[in-house]
């Protein structure tokens, strides 16, 4: 234990908080990364391949890897920077396939079986994404809402069996995957029918859910803790998208508010620019709903940047925090920038969030409520403003010690 820690502990047990059960804590909140930082979203399909869906990587920084084994040296690398509980995000596009094409229509769990493996030797949990776009037949734009009855046929069938797969890795690594359902689809100009998406959307989507990821025959009693849980992330525009977008937030909200077959993914970068997610969160927790969480950094716009430790990053925290509600958020990262290094950009992004967590664990959220409970706002405000500055980045240097990872100077090892 070091001198600094010792003094942090001591700094936070004067405002009655705990160091060594927020560390604890820690390792019950899995940060999930998404692994198409890497490699810019390319993917195992064809290493030539550019985002489709309106998403852009820029950025001509050196060392993209340019095959599955370059992808699994830079992922160790990225997975030993980050300390503590952790988890994958993958996309169906990073199938290992041994080099066989596999339609997305066809894919199996069996093609996850190299990734299952993976994150048992790497101790970490699995989440899923289908791939709804970089693809022939979303060209047009549409893809679950397209017009064309073949069209959404086909990517029925994609989520359908990505639905299986998240079963399968949520089961093989006993940790509930959580499947995110986000698709491309919308307009760039003003469009004279916005219902008519969206109705097939529902539509698709219902079909997508019909039968349970695990198997069990509709009518039958589900497993009380399913392995899959499916969520949809909604936005609210992309690029060459600019004027409608079949899965809005509303649209979403509601689909899972009367169904009950999914859970929202809210992704920071998907709002108005004066829109918060932190200021949403409690309206869902209020009705019991489930979180999945994309953390990204929009700059201007949904740009996907790094994240860091702004206010809000730290805000979602706290709220989360002050709603007693990580056991019902899963929290993500969504960034990809080719600018800097990949894998560095992969651990900034991923050890931001994680210290978030931290801080927010560090809150002194008891003094704020008696403070608030004896209508005493001066109080309340003294308050926050005085934690803002504790010594949190001690607390996290010591986390990180001990999962025996470098608190600083670890970009040397990349
Ligand atoms: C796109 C969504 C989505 C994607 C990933 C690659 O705007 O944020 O989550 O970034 O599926
Ligand atoms: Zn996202």
């Amino acid at each position: 234990m070091s001198k600094s820690y010792d003094i942090a502990r001591e700094v936070y047990a004067s405002y009655e908080i705990d160091t060594e059960k927020a560390l604890k804590q820690m390792d019950e909140i899995p940060v999930s990364i998404n692994c198409w930082q890497l490699d810019d979203l390319t993917g195992f399909e064809d290493f030539n391949a550019v985002p489709g869906g309106g998403l852009a990587a820029t950025g001509a920084a050196p060392g993209k890897p340019a095959s599955v084994e370059a992808y699994f040296k830079d992922m160790n690398k990225m997975l030993a920077l980050v300390p503590g509980a952790k988890k994958l995000a993958l996309h169906s596009i990073y199938a290992l396939t041994e080099g066989r094409r596999i339609p997305r229509n066809r894919l199996e769990p069996e093609h996850f079986t190299g990734w299952a493996e993976y994150a048992k030797e790497k101790g970490i949990g699995l989440d899923f994404n289908p791939t709804y776009f970089s693809h022939p037949r979303a060209a047009s734009g549409w893809t679950l809402s397209s017009p064309d009855a073949s069209v959404r046929a086909f990517w029925i069938e994609h989520g359908v069996r990505c639905r299986r797969i998240g079963q399968y890795l949520g089961s093989e690594l006993n940790m509930p995957c959580v499947t995110n359902h986000w698709i491309p689809d919308g307009s760039k100009d003003t469009r004279a029918d916005t219902l008519g998406p969206r109705e097939r959307l529902r539509a698709s989507l219902d079909s997508i859910f019909a039968a349970p990821a695990d198997g069990t025959p509709n009518g039958e009693p589900r497993p009380e803790s399913p392995k899959n849980i499916d969520s949809l992330e909604s936005k609210l525009f992309g690029l060459g998208c600019e004027s409608y977008t079949t899965g809005s937030h509303e649209f979403y909200s509601n689909y899972v508010a009367t169904t009950g077959k999914a859970i929202l993914c809210m992704d920071t970068g998907h709002y108005h620019p004066t829109e918060t997610v932190s200021s949403k969160l409690s309206s869902y927790y209020a009705f019991g709903q489930r979180i999945m969480l994309h953390i990204s950094r929009p700059v201007r716009w949904d740009s996907d940047h790094v994240p860091v430790m702004s206010d809000e990053v730290a805000a979602i925290m706290q709220e989360i925090k002050r709603c007693d509600a990580f056991g019902r958020t899963f929290i993500g990262t969504d960034f990809f920038d080719g600018s800097i290094n990949r894998i560095a950009a992969s651990v900034i992004g991923a050890r931001t969030v994680k210290a978030a967590v931290l801080h927010a664990l560090l809150e002194p959220t008891p003094l704020l409520r008696k403070a608030e409970e004896e209508d005493n706002p001066t109080k309340r405000l003294v308050l926050l403003e005085e934690f803002k500055t504790l010594p949190a980045g001690l607390v996290f240097a010591e986390y990180c010690e001990r999962h025996g990872v470098r608190a600083h100077g670890w970009l040397e090892e990349i």
